[in-house]
């Protein structure tokens, strides 16, 4: 499989196909009927521009009680298993780590975006974050250890895969705008990113 290594963070463009793509927006889709997409807010109350749900044994949520991870969603629901195609792409590209506990579900709406942050709130650093794009592009943005310094971006595009570990695991990254329009595979536009990430 054709991988892009930048600053550790390995980029697998064109990962799946735009049947798998399909396929699995779909199997997000039937995950968010059970855990609906919320609107996260920062420990300070602030509202995120992207809307998240979750599947998998954890979700990742954030209000005034800080960021954390959490056995179901707000609702009182238990999250939806993780879809098998996920599993099987988690096994391919991350053949010697644990298994994803939590498939985070982000959705970028035009305009929405990341800041740059470093994917911190799990236990074990030692295991990788595996990074799914659907839909619009978006301007991914790679930094370092700290705060800080020089980063370098690129666009990530549907079906393109990243994998963060080694030292991108540890790296600050963020989304700086995706590029409205840019796909036809979300029936509404926008962006879908899932994360698949071991929690314990
Ligand atoms: O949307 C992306 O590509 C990155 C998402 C991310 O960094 C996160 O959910 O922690
Ligand atoms: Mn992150």
């Amino acid at each position: 499989m054709n991988v892009v290594t930048i600053r550790e963070f390995d980029i697998y463009p064109d990962c799946l196909s735009h049947d798998a793509q399909s396929n699995l927006v779909d199997a997000v889709r039937s995950c968010l009927q059970t855990a609906p997409l919320f609107q996260p807010t920062t420990p300070r109350g602030k509202a995120m521009s992207v809307r998240m749900s979750a599947a998998g044994a954890f979700g990742w949520v954030s209000d005034r009680s800080g960021y954390r991870y959490e056995p179901r969603h707000p609702s009182g629901v238990d999250w939806p298993p993780i879809p098998d195609m996920l599993l099987d792409l988690w096994h391919r590209l991350a053949p010697d780590a644990r298994d994803p506990e939590c498939c985070l579900i982000n959705w970028y709406a035009d305009g929405a975006k990341m800041g740059m942050h470093q994917d911190k709130d799990e236990a074990d650093f030692s295991q990788p974050v595996l990074s799914v794009s659907l839909g619009d592009d978006a301007l991914f943005r790679m930094g370092n250890a700290t705060r800080g310094g020089t980063t370098e971006s690129v666009w990530l595009r549907s079906g393109d895969v990243v994998v963060m570990r080694n030292s991108a695991r540890r790296a600050y990254h963020g989304i700086d705008r995706i590029k409205a329009n840019s796909s036809t595979l979300l029936r509404d536009g926008g962006r879908i990113n899932l994360t698949l990430r071991v929690v314990t």
